[in-house]
């Protein structure tokens, strides 16, 4: 459907979601929340898709909460009740980060353009972060008298340290791509002429590795930043244990050990 604001798009095992209204630099509209959510659903649910990548259309990423969206919009009018933007939160951007955080496959933000406010953090809760080297983070919040959300607030100060966090919070000023790279906000900042391939390459890659390892990594990685040492190193042990049940374990083995290439299967 070309109104349609998210599109779908599969290469093997590697399934590509766009955002796509860049007319409004891919800004999020309840509309295009309930598109995105459904097609993160779907990919989850579809046992051939075994990594996401989630991009723009046109020369941007995504500029956060559409600031026109009439469900969200301030009421100007003197004496107008304000929107409920908590409420915005707790029904969309809330549940899109869990959601992408507990996927069962990879997820790569391909940061195209300009990732603004909420859409900024929304590709920080990926689980790899690349950008092209024209792309830039910008934490949009401060200059319309708002807070990071979509998680900003707990991934700021762990990805870049609280002093960064602060400061690109407060100021709202805009970090290049590789500047983002630089000080471990992103994975990788990447020529805007190898863009395309390198994240290609890479999602074909993860999408051939062992699906449910990948998945139980992300999961034991956050859940230790909660624990405590000891704590954390008995739940490695525990998802160890039942990894080591598994057919993707006994396959990588077996291959290494045969020198032939795995064929992994476990979701
Ligand atoms: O309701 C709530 O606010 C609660 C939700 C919070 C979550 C959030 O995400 S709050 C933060 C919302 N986002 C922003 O404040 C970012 C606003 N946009 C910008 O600061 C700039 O557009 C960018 C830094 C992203 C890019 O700048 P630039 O110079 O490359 O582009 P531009 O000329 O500003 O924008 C191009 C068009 O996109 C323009 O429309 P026009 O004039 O061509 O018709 C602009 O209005 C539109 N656009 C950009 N961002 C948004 C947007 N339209 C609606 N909402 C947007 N967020």
């Amino acid at each position: 459907m070309p109104d349609d604001p998210v599109s779908v798009a599969d290469d093997g095992p590697v399934r590509t979601l766009r955002l796509n209204r860049p007319q409004a630099l891919n800004s999020f509209t309840v509309k295009m929340h309930g598109a995105l959510r459904a097609a993160l659903e779907a990919a989850g649910r579809a046992a051939g898709v075994r990594c996401i990548v989630i991009t723009g259309a046109g020369r941007a990423f995504c500029a956060g909460q559409d600031l026109s969206d009439p469900a969200i919009a301030p009421d100007l009018a003197p004496g107008a009740t304000p929107k409920d933007i908590g409420r915005l939160l707790d029904d969309h951007y809330i549940p899109l980060a869990k959601q992408l955080r507990s996927m069962p496959v990879p997820v790569i933000a391909a940061v195209n353009g300009v990732a603004a406010g909420a859409g900024a953090n929304f590709a920080l809760n990926c689980d790899i972060v690349i950008a092209a080297r024209t792309a830039s983070f910008v934490q949009a919040f401060s200059r319309i008298g708002l807070i990071p959300d979509c998680g900003g607030t707990w991934l700021l100060p762990r990805l870049v340290g609280r002093a960064r966090a602060i400061a690109l919070s407060m100021t709202g000023d805009k970090l290049s791509a590789e500047d983002a790279a630089r000080v471990g906000l992103i994975w990788q900042c990447v020529d805007d002429t190898a863009f395309a391939d390198t994240v290609r390459t890479l999602a074909q890659r993860l999408a051939a590795m062992p699906t449910k390892a990948l998945a139980e990594t992300r999961r034991a990685i956050d859940g230790a930043i909660e624990l405590d040492f000891a704590a954390a190193l008995a739940n490695e042990s525990r998802v160890q244990r039942e990894l080591g049940r598994g057919h993707d374990y006994l396959e990588g083995a077996a291959a290494f050990l045969q020198k032939r290439a795995p064929v992994f299967s476990d979701r």
